[in-house]
């Protein structure tokens, strides 16, 4: 009697699993434009307006990373966003190099992958090329 209590507390247990995880799927199948570029590839990083991640949000998308030895470049970001990034995500496909100008000029700094830079010290509004690097294990 205990024991058929318990299986049925059980399959109601798993019932509502089931049920959540179904609401779940619903939710990933929804579209999610921010997850892949207008060229293809994945989010890589986020860049924000201001620091502190505030402000409005710049994706960057780039091909993994992880198991590509060749760097990836971006010579020019979206003009409007050039020289206004303040803060960035790296998520862990890619780490990132960001450049003061254009084409990968001027001073460069290296941001490695899963990171949270709330604040971009020397390159605050500066940021105006980038590259996508291989993670460092
Ligand atoms: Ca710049």
């Amino acid at each position: 009697m205990v024991q058929r209590t318990g299986t049925k507390a059980l399959v109601t247990a798993g019932a509502c699993l089931a049920l959540l995880i179904g609401t779940a799927g619903v939710a990933d199948a929804a579209p999610r434009p921010e997850r892949t570029g207008p060229h293809g590839g994945i989010l890589v990083a986020i860049g924000y307006e201001h620091i502190n991640f505030e402000g409005e949000r710049y994706p960057f998308y780039a091909d993994e990373c992880r198991g590509n030895a060749a760097p990836q470049h971006q010579d020019v970001i979206e003009e409007r966003w050039n020289d206004r990034i303040s803060s960035i995500h790296t998520l862990k496909s890619c780490a990132l190099i960001v450049y003061e100008h254009g084409a990968l000029g001027g001073k460069w700094n290296r941001l490695p992958a899963v990171g949270a830079y709330a604040s971009l010290p020397g390159f605050n509004d500066m940021i105006s090329s980038v590259s996508f690097l291989r993670p460092q294990v």
